[in-house]
Protein backbone atom coordinates (compact mmCIF):
# COMPACT_ATOMS: atom_id res chain seq x y z
CA UNK A 1 0.00 0.00 0.00
CA UNK A 2 2.02 3.18 -1.13
CA UNK A 3 -1.26 5.75 -0.62
CA UNK A 4 0.02 6.70 2.75
CA UNK A 5 3.50 6.81 1.83
CA UNK A 6 2.29 9.41 -1.16
CA UNK A 7 0.32 11.75 0.62
CA UNK A 8 2.80 14.82 0.04
CA UNK A 9 4.84 13.36 -2.96
CA UNK A 10 3.45 15.76 -5.62
CA UNK A 11 2.30 19.00 -4.33
CA UNK A 12 5.54 19.44 -1.50
CA UNK A 13 5.55 23.41 -1.12
CA UNK A 14 1.45 23.34 0.15
CA UNK A 15 -0.09 22.19 3.40
CA UNK A 16 -3.67 21.74 4.25
CA UNK A 17 -5.63 24.56 3.45
CA UNK A 18 -6.97 26.03 6.66
CA UNK A 19 -9.80 28.99 7.72
CA UNK A 20 -7.85 32.01 8.53
CA UNK A 21 -10.70 34.52 8.26
CA UNK A 22 -10.72 37.81 5.93
CA UNK A 23 -7.84 39.90 7.53
CA UNK A 24 -5.14 37.06 6.34
CA UNK A 25 -2.94 37.86 4.12
CA UNK A 26 -1.83 34.16 3.54
CA UNK A 27 -2.59 33.33 -0.34
CA UNK A 28 -2.78 29.78 0.83
CA UNK A 29 -5.63 30.09 3.18
CA UNK A 30 -9.60 30.27 3.65
CA UNK A 31 -10.27 33.98 4.33
CA UNK A 32 -14.42 33.35 4.11
CA UNK A 33 -14.83 29.75 4.00
CA UNK A 34 -15.17 28.46 7.14
CA UNK A 35 -16.69 25.17 6.48
CA UNK A 36 -18.11 24.70 10.10
CA UNK A 37 -20.17 28.04 9.94
CA UNK A 38 -23.57 27.83 9.58
CA UNK A 39 -25.70 30.29 7.37
CA UNK A 40 -29.15 29.77 8.50
CA UNK A 41 -29.80 26.37 9.15
CA UNK A 42 -26.68 24.69 7.15
CA UNK A 43 -23.18 24.61 7.18
CA UNK A 44 -21.02 26.25 4.58
CA UNK A 45 -20.09 23.09 3.42
CA UNK A 46 -23.05 21.02 3.30
CA UNK A 47 -24.96 24.29 1.33
CA UNK A 48 -22.27 24.06 -1.11
CA UNK A 49 -20.53 20.08 -1.64
CA UNK A 50 -17.43 21.12 -3.44
CA UNK A 51 -16.05 19.02 -5.80
CA UNK A 52 -12.67 18.62 -7.66
CA UNK A 53 -13.08 18.10 -11.83
CA UNK A 54 -10.35 15.36 -12.06
CA UNK A 55 -9.97 16.15 -15.87
CA UNK A 56 -9.06 19.75 -15.54
CA UNK A 57 -6.86 19.90 -12.49
CA UNK A 58 -5.16 16.82 -13.12
CA UNK A 59 -5.48 15.42 -16.86
CA UNK A 60 -5.27 18.76 -18.92
CA UNK A 61 -1.90 19.52 -19.65
CA UNK A 62 -2.05 23.60 -21.16
CA UNK A 63 -2.23 22.86 -24.57
CA UNK A 64 -4.24 24.19 -26.74
CA UNK A 65 -5.22 24.15 -30.67
CA UNK A 66 -2.08 26.79 -31.50
CA UNK A 67 0.58 24.85 -29.06
CA UNK A 68 1.86 22.23 -27.31
CA UNK A 69 1.41 21.50 -23.48
CA UNK A 70 2.68 23.92 -20.85
CA UNK A 71 2.08 22.24 -17.70
CA UNK A 72 4.21 20.02 -15.44
CA UNK A 73 2.62 16.80 -14.44
CA UNK A 74 4.97 15.04 -12.68
CA UNK A 75 2.04 12.12 -12.22
CA UNK A 76 1.76 11.65 -15.59
CA UNK A 77 4.90 9.53 -15.96
CA UNK A 78 5.60 5.78 -16.50
CA UNK A 79 4.97 3.51 -19.03
CA UNK A 80 1.39 1.67 -17.57
CA UNK A 81 -1.84 3.28 -17.77
CA UNK A 82 -2.25 1.80 -14.81
CA UNK A 83 0.81 2.78 -12.89
CA UNK A 84 0.02 6.65 -14.64
CA UNK A 85 -3.45 6.32 -13.32
CA UNK A 86 -2.42 5.31 -9.82
CA UNK A 87 -0.03 8.20 -9.71
CA UNK A 88 -2.77 10.50 -10.91
CA UNK A 89 -4.51 9.58 -8.75
CA UNK A 90 -2.42 10.00 -5.58
CA UNK A 91 -2.34 13.34 -6.71
CA UNK A 92 -5.58 13.89 -7.32
CA UNK A 93 -6.53 12.74 -3.31
CA UNK A 94 -3.35 14.54 -2.40
CA UNK A 95 -4.97 17.71 -3.30
CA UNK A 96 -8.35 17.38 -2.55
CA UNK A 97 -7.86 16.04 1.23
CA UNK A 98 -5.16 19.56 1.41
CA UNK A 99 -8.14 21.87 0.12
CA UNK A 100 -10.16 20.14 2.92
CA UNK A 101 -12.94 19.05 0.32
CA UNK A 102 -15.18 16.04 -0.04
CA UNK A 103 -15.78 15.68 -3.68
CA UNK A 104 -14.77 14.94 -6.99
CA UNK A 105 -16.34 14.60 -10.13
CA UNK A 106 -14.70 12.25 -13.43
CA UNK A 107 -14.87 10.97 -17.11
CA UNK A 108 -14.31 7.88 -17.19
CA UNK A 109 -11.05 8.63 -19.26
CA UNK A 110 -10.10 10.65 -16.89
CA UNK A 111 -9.48 8.37 -14.64
CA UNK A 112 -7.29 5.55 -16.67
CA UNK A 113 -6.39 5.81 -20.47
CA UNK A 114 -8.96 3.83 -22.93
CA UNK A 115 -6.68 1.18 -24.29
CA UNK A 116 -7.61 -0.45 -27.88
CA UNK A 117 -10.78 -1.36 -27.21
CA UNK A 118 -13.72 -1.23 -24.80
CA UNK A 119 -12.63 -4.47 -23.35
CA UNK A 120 -9.48 -3.06 -22.27
CA UNK A 121 -11.19 -0.21 -20.88
CA UNK A 122 -13.84 -2.07 -18.91
CA UNK A 123 -10.66 -4.01 -16.89
CA UNK A 124 -8.31 -1.42 -16.98
CA UNK A 125 -11.72 0.69 -15.43
CA UNK A 126 -12.48 -2.36 -12.95
CA UNK A 127 -8.25 -1.90 -11.86
CA UNK A 128 -8.51 1.99 -10.93
CA UNK A 129 -11.82 1.86 -9.38
CA UNK A 130 -10.43 -0.75 -6.90
CA UNK A 131 -7.60 1.84 -6.22
CA UNK A 132 -9.91 4.61 -6.09
CA UNK A 133 -11.83 2.77 -3.40
CA UNK A 134 -8.94 3.04 -1.04
CA UNK A 135 -7.86 6.55 -1.59
CA UNK A 136 -11.42 7.31 -0.88
CA UNK A 137 -11.79 5.53 2.24
CA UNK A 138 -8.58 6.42 3.23
CA UNK A 139 -9.27 10.82 2.42
CA UNK A 140 -12.81 10.56 3.51
CA UNK A 141 -13.85 11.63 -0.28
CA UNK A 142 -17.04 10.91 -2.30
CA UNK A 143 -18.08 11.08 -5.72
CA UNK A 144 -20.22 13.83 -6.67
CA UNK A 145 -20.54 12.49 -10.16
CA UNK A 146 -19.41 10.43 -12.26
CA UNK A 147 -19.75 10.38 -16.90
CA UNK A 148 -18.57 9.16 -19.53
CA UNK A 149 -16.39 11.01 -22.01
CA UNK A 150 -18.41 10.29 -25.21
CA UNK A 151 -16.68 13.10 -27.54
CA UNK A 152 -13.37 13.09 -27.52
CA UNK A 153 -12.39 10.06 -29.35
CA UNK A 154 -12.81 9.96 -33.47
CA UNK A 155 -15.76 7.21 -33.11
CA UNK A 156 -17.75 9.91 -31.54
CA UNK A 157 -17.46 12.88 -34.25
CA UNK A 158 -20.98 12.15 -35.33
CA UNK A 159 -22.10 12.03 -31.98
CA UNK A 160 -22.79 9.24 -29.61
CA UNK A 161 -26.52 8.69 -28.78
CA UNK A 162 -27.35 11.04 -31.79
CA UNK A 163 -24.98 9.25 -34.50
CA UNK A 164 -26.94 8.26 -37.49
CA UNK A 165 -24.75 4.98 -37.47
CA UNK A 166 -26.36 2.66 -35.06
CA UNK A 167 -23.11 0.70 -34.25
CA UNK A 168 -21.33 3.87 -33.03
CA UNK A 169 -25.03 4.30 -30.62
CA UNK A 170 -24.28 0.69 -29.37
CA UNK A 171 -20.43 0.99 -28.29
CA UNK A 172 -21.25 4.72 -26.79
CA UNK A 173 -23.56 2.35 -24.48
CA UNK A 174 -21.51 0.07 -23.60
CA UNK A 175 -19.08 2.59 -22.74
CA UNK A 176 -22.12 4.45 -20.34
CA UNK A 177 -22.89 1.01 -19.10
CA UNK A 178 -18.94 1.15 -17.45
CA UNK A 179 -19.23 4.28 -16.48
CA UNK A 180 -22.95 3.83 -14.53
CA UNK A 181 -20.77 0.69 -12.81
CA UNK A 182 -17.72 2.55 -12.06
CA UNK A 183 -20.22 5.38 -10.40
CA UNK A 184 -22.15 3.20 -8.42
CA UNK A 185 -19.05 0.74 -7.37
CA UNK A 186 -17.44 4.37 -6.24
CA UNK A 187 -21.02 4.95 -4.63
CA UNK A 188 -21.10 8.13 -6.76
CA UNK A 189 -24.13 10.22 -5.57
CA UNK A 190 -25.34 11.61 -9.22
CA UNK A 191 -24.52 10.28 -13.16
CA UNK A 192 -24.14 13.60 -15.46
CA UNK A 193 -24.90 13.73 -19.47
CA UNK A 194 -23.01 16.55 -21.65
CA UNK A 195 -23.71 15.93 -24.95
CA UNK A 196 -20.75 17.15 -26.24
CA UNK A 197 -21.77 16.22 -29.79
CA UNK A 198 -24.78 15.78 -29.33
CA UNK A 199 -26.33 17.82 -32.07
CA UNK A 200 -25.28 18.87 -35.52
CA UNK A 201 -22.80 20.68 -37.39
CA UNK A 202 -25.45 21.24 -40.72
CA UNK A 203 -29.17 20.35 -40.88
CA UNK A 204 -28.57 19.83 -44.69
CA UNK A 205 -27.08 16.06 -43.68
CA UNK A 206 -29.17 15.58 -40.73
CA UNK A 207 -32.41 14.31 -39.43
CA UNK A 208 -32.94 16.07 -36.36
CA UNK A 209 -36.31 14.34 -35.00
CA UNK A 210 -34.81 10.94 -35.66
CA UNK A 211 -31.42 11.84 -33.78
CA UNK A 212 -33.35 13.32 -30.62
CA UNK A 213 -36.10 10.11 -30.74
CA UNK A 214 -32.82 8.25 -30.55
CA UNK A 215 -31.18 9.94 -27.57
CA UNK A 216 -34.26 9.80 -25.15
CA UNK A 217 -34.00 6.01 -25.73
CA UNK A 218 -30.54 6.07 -24.86
CA UNK A 219 -31.47 7.99 -21.52
CA UNK A 220 -34.41 5.86 -20.80
CA UNK A 221 -32.12 2.69 -21.58
CA UNK A 222 -29.26 4.30 -19.33
CA UNK A 223 -31.31 5.41 -16.52
CA UNK A 224 -33.19 2.06 -16.31
CA UNK A 225 -29.99 -0.32 -16.30
CA UNK A 226 -28.28 2.28 -13.27
CA UNK A 227 -31.84 2.17 -11.73
CA UNK A 228 -31.23 -1.68 -11.99
CA UNK A 229 -28.22 -1.89 -10.54
CA UNK A 230 -29.50 -0.33 -7.14
CA UNK A 231 -28.03 3.64 -8.44
CA UNK A 232 -30.61 6.45 -6.07
CA UNK A 233 -28.86 8.76 -7.06
CA UNK A 234 -30.10 12.15 -9.78
CA UNK A 235 -28.94 12.01 -13.30
CA UNK A 236 -28.58 15.53 -14.62
CA UNK A 237 -28.12 16.94 -18.33
CA UNK A 238 -25.88 19.89 -18.66
CA UNK A 239 -26.79 22.29 -21.17
CA UNK A 240 -24.58 23.43 -23.63
CA UNK A 241 -25.64 25.64 -26.65
CA UNK A 242 -22.62 25.00 -29.34
CA UNK A 243 -18.91 23.84 -28.94
CA UNK A 244 -17.80 21.17 -29.71
CA UNK A 245 -20.85 20.78 -32.48
CA UNK A 246 -22.28 24.24 -33.87
CA UNK A 247 -25.77 23.44 -32.08
CA UNK A 248 -26.08 21.46 -29.66
CA UNK A 249 -29.66 19.63 -28.29
CA UNK A 250 -29.18 20.48 -25.13
CA UNK A 251 -28.77 24.12 -26.00
CA UNK A 252 -29.98 25.61 -22.69
CA UNK A 253 -32.38 24.93 -19.38
CA UNK A 254 -35.42 25.41 -21.01
CA UNK A 255 -34.86 23.47 -24.47
CA UNK A 256 -33.51 20.73 -21.71
CA UNK A 257 -36.69 21.09 -19.71
CA UNK A 258 -38.51 21.13 -22.99
CA UNK A 259 -36.67 17.89 -24.06
CA UNK A 260 -37.10 15.89 -20.85
CA UNK A 261 -41.02 16.59 -20.77
CA UNK A 262 -41.63 15.23 -24.06
CA UNK A 263 -40.36 11.84 -23.18
CA UNK A 264 -40.95 11.38 -19.84
CA UNK A 265 -37.53 11.96 -18.50
CA UNK A 266 -38.26 14.44 -16.00
CA UNK A 267 -38.73 12.30 -12.62
CA UNK A 268 -35.42 11.07 -13.07
CA UNK A 269 -33.14 13.81 -14.68
CA UNK A 270 -32.19 17.29 -13.15
CA UNK A 271 -30.55 19.82 -14.74
CA UNK A 272 -26.44 20.60 -13.98
CA UNK A 273 -25.98 24.48 -14.94
CA UNK A 274 -22.52 25.52 -15.94
CA UNK A 275 -21.99 28.90 -16.08
CA UNK A 276 -19.50 29.73 -19.14
CA UNK A 277 -22.50 27.82 -21.14
CA UNK A 278 -24.98 30.04 -19.70
CA UNK A 279 -22.56 33.00 -20.99
CA UNK A 280 -22.44 30.94 -24.42
CA UNK A 281 -26.04 31.13 -24.55
CA UNK A 282 -26.87 34.29 -24.18
CA UNK A 283 -28.14 33.65 -20.62
CA UNK A 284 -27.09 35.43 -17.39
CA UNK A 285 -26.24 32.02 -15.22
CA UNK A 286 -29.16 33.29 -12.90
CA UNK A 287 -31.89 32.82 -15.44
CA UNK A 288 -30.90 29.17 -16.51
CA UNK A 289 -30.87 28.61 -12.53
CA UNK A 290 -34.57 30.42 -12.26
CA UNK A 291 -35.31 28.25 -15.20
CA UNK A 292 -34.44 25.45 -13.87
CA UNK A 293 -35.57 25.86 -10.07
CA UNK A 294 -38.90 26.93 -11.71
CA UNK A 295 -39.36 23.28 -12.33
CA UNK A 296 -37.60 21.64 -9.11
CA UNK A 297 -34.95 20.58 -11.47
CA UNK A 298 -31.86 22.64 -10.25
CA UNK A 299 -29.61 19.73 -9.21
CA UNK A 300 -26.14 21.21 -9.19
CA UNK A 301 -23.40 23.41 -11.07
CA UNK A 302 -20.84 23.46 -12.47
CA UNK A 303 -18.72 26.56 -11.44
CA UNK A 304 -16.68 28.69 -14.13
CA UNK A 305 -16.54 31.84 -16.14
CA UNK A 306 -16.09 32.89 -19.41
CA UNK A 307 -14.85 35.70 -21.43
CA UNK A 308 -17.64 38.67 -22.08
CA UNK A 309 -14.90 39.70 -24.64
CA UNK A 310 -14.48 36.34 -26.91
CA UNK A 311 -17.70 34.06 -27.16
CA UNK A 312 -15.26 30.78 -26.20
CA UNK A 313 -16.01 28.12 -23.46
CA UNK A 314 -12.36 29.40 -21.22
CA UNK A 315 -13.53 27.45 -18.06
CA UNK A 316 -11.69 30.46 -15.79
CA UNK A 317 -12.10 30.04 -12.20
CA UNK A 318 -15.16 32.33 -10.78
CA UNK A 319 -14.47 35.93 -9.64
CA UNK A 320 -17.25 37.88 -9.78
CA UNK A 321 -18.95 38.40 -6.82
CA UNK A 322 -21.84 40.90 -7.55
CA UNK A 323 -22.94 38.09 -10.76
CA UNK A 324 -22.10 35.29 -8.03
CA UNK A 325 -24.38 37.09 -5.01
CA UNK A 326 -26.82 36.86 -7.68
CA UNK A 327 -27.01 33.68 -8.46
CA UNK A 328 -26.61 32.65 -4.98
CA UNK A 329 -29.68 34.49 -3.96
CA UNK A 330 -31.42 32.55 -6.48
CA UNK A 331 -29.89 29.05 -5.13
CA UNK A 332 -31.21 29.78 -1.73
CA UNK A 333 -34.85 31.26 -2.54
CA UNK A 334 -35.83 28.02 -4.27
CA UNK A 335 -34.50 25.82 -1.30
CA UNK A 336 -31.01 25.03 -2.69
CA UNK A 337 -29.08 22.61 -4.85
CA UNK A 338 -30.76 19.13 -5.02
CA UNK A 339 -28.85 16.71 -4.85
CA UNK A 340 -25.51 17.94 -6.71
CA UNK A 341 -23.03 20.38 -5.28
CA UNK A 342 -20.75 22.76 -7.23
CA UNK A 343 -18.06 21.34 -9.35
CA UNK A 344 -15.21 23.56 -10.52
CA UNK A 345 -15.42 22.61 -13.98
CA UNK A 346 -12.33 25.06 -14.53
CA UNK A 347 -8.78 25.06 -15.46
CA UNK A 348 -5.99 27.12 -14.75
CA UNK A 349 -4.60 29.33 -17.91
CA UNK A 350 -2.30 28.06 -19.95
CA UNK A 351 0.79 30.01 -18.47
CA UNK A 352 -0.13 29.20 -15.05
CA UNK A 353 2.78 26.53 -14.83
CA UNK A 354 3.55 26.37 -11.29
CA UNK A 355 2.43 23.38 -9.44
CA UNK A 356 0.51 26.00 -6.55
CA UNK A 357 -1.53 28.05 -9.26
CA UNK A 358 -3.84 24.78 -8.63
CA UNK A 359 -4.60 26.17 -5.26
CA UNK A 360 -4.73 29.36 -5.82
CA UNK A 361 -7.75 29.02 -8.52
CA UNK A 362 -9.34 26.95 -6.06
CA UNK A 363 -9.15 28.65 -3.06
CA UNK A 364 -10.05 31.90 -5.21
CA UNK A 365 -12.88 30.09 -5.86
CA UNK A 366 -13.81 28.29 -2.92
CA UNK A 367 -13.98 31.90 -0.93
CA UNK A 368 -15.65 33.76 -3.90
CA UNK A 369 -18.46 31.09 -3.45
CA UNK A 370 -18.44 31.61 0.01
CA UNK A 371 -18.64 34.83 0.57
CA UNK A 372 -21.74 35.09 -2.00
CA UNK A 373 -24.00 32.49 -0.15
CA UNK A 374 -23.20 34.79 3.30
CA UNK A 375 -24.16 37.51 1.27
CA UNK A 376 -27.03 36.44 -0.68
CA UNK A 377 -28.48 35.05 2.69
CA UNK A 378 -28.42 38.35 4.86
CA UNK A 379 -30.29 39.92 1.58
CA UNK A 380 -32.62 37.28 1.28
CA UNK A 381 -32.84 37.54 5.57
CA UNK A 382 -32.44 40.98 6.90
CA UNK A 383 -32.93 42.94 3.92
CA UNK A 384 -36.03 44.94 2.15
CA UNK A 385 -35.36 42.87 -0.78
CA UNK A 386 -37.74 39.85 -0.75
CA UNK A 387 -40.49 42.77 -0.08
CA UNK A 388 -39.98 45.41 -3.08
CA UNK A 389 -39.84 42.29 -5.06
CA UNK A 390 -43.50 41.19 -3.68
CA UNK A 391 -45.01 44.56 -3.33
CA UNK A 392 -44.28 44.64 -7.24
CA UNK A 393 -47.19 41.99 -7.42
CA UNK A 394 -49.83 43.82 -4.73
CA UNK A 395 -52.21 44.08 -7.25
CA UNK A 396 -52.29 40.30 -7.46
CA UNK A 397 -53.71 40.17 -4.35
CA UNK A 398 -56.95 41.76 -4.87
CA UNK A 399 -60.03 39.50 -5.32
CA UNK A 400 -59.58 40.52 -8.71
CA UNK A 401 -56.15 39.48 -9.26
CA UNK A 402 -56.50 36.28 -7.03
CA UNK A 403 -59.50 35.50 -9.31
CA UNK A 404 -57.32 35.73 -12.11
CA UNK A 405 -54.80 33.14 -10.97
CA UNK A 406 -57.35 31.05 -10.15
CA UNK A 407 -58.83 30.77 -13.59
CA UNK A 408 -62.32 32.30 -12.90
CA UNK A 409 -61.92 35.69 -14.79
CA UNK A 410 -62.76 35.53 -18.62
CA UNK A 411 -61.33 37.85 -21.31
CA UNK A 412 -64.49 40.04 -21.21
CA UNK A 413 -64.16 40.21 -17.40
CA UNK A 414 -60.55 41.56 -18.21
CA UNK A 415 -62.25 44.12 -20.22
CA UNK A 416 -65.09 44.97 -17.90
CA UNK A 417 -62.56 45.00 -15.19
CA UNK A 418 -60.42 47.77 -17.11
CA UNK A 419 -63.60 50.12 -17.51
CA UNK A 420 -62.14 53.15 -19.53
CA UNK A 421 -58.69 52.43 -18.53
CA UNK A 422 -58.26 56.01 -17.47
CA UNK A 423 -56.97 55.05 -13.86
CA UNK A 424 -53.55 53.18 -14.89
CA UNK A 425 -50.96 54.68 -13.39
CA UNK A 426 -46.56 54.20 -14.09
CA UNK A 427 -44.76 51.81 -11.60
CA UNK A 428 -41.07 52.26 -11.20
CA UNK A 429 -39.30 48.74 -11.63
CA UNK A 430 -36.71 50.08 -9.71
CA UNK A 431 -33.83 48.70 -11.11
CA UNK A 432 -31.54 50.73 -10.27
CA UNK A 433 -32.87 51.23 -6.22
CA UNK A 434 -32.28 47.36 -5.76
CA UNK A 435 -28.48 47.01 -7.80
CA UNK A 436 -27.88 49.38 -5.14
CA UNK A 437 -29.04 47.31 -2.43
CA UNK A 438 -27.12 44.28 -3.12
CA UNK A 439 -23.87 46.40 -3.61
CA UNK A 440 -24.52 47.83 -0.45
CA UNK A 441 -24.56 44.39 0.82
CA UNK A 442 -21.19 43.20 -0.77
C1 LIG B 1 -17.74 20.85 -21.42
C2 LIG B 1 -18.16 20.51 -20.04
C3 LIG B 1 -17.88 19.10 -19.61
C4 LIG B 1 -18.93 18.52 -18.74
C5 LIG B 1 -18.74 17.07 -18.40
O1 LIG B 1 -18.01 22.16 -21.78
O2 LIG B 1 -18.64 21.33 -19.32
O3 LIG B 1 -16.65 19.08 -18.97
O4 LIG B 1 -19.01 19.21 -17.53
O5 LIG B 1 -18.66 16.26 -19.52
CO1 LIG C 1 -19.22 21.29 -17.33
Amino acid sequence: MTAQSNQSAYFKNVGKIKFEGKDSDNPLAYRYYDKDAKVGDKTLEDHMKFAVAYWHSFCGDGGDPFGHPTRPMPWNIGNSAEDRAKQKMDAAFEFISKLGLKYYCFHDIDLIDEGENINTFGKRLDFITDYALEKQAEFDVKVLWGTANLFSHPRYMNGAATNPDFQVVAHAGAQVKNAIDATIKLGGENYVFWGGREGYMSLLNTNMKKELDHMAQFLHMAKDYARKNGFTGTFFIEPKPAEPTKHQYDYDAATVLGFLREYDLMDDFKLNLEVNHATLALHTFEHELQVAANSNALGSIDANRGDYQNGWDTDQFPVNLYELTQAMMIILDSGGIQGGGINFDAKIRRNSTDLEDLFYAHIGGIDLFARALIIAHQILTTSEYKSLLSNRYQSWETSAGLDYEAGKLSLEDLANITGDGSHLKATSGRQEYIENLINRYI
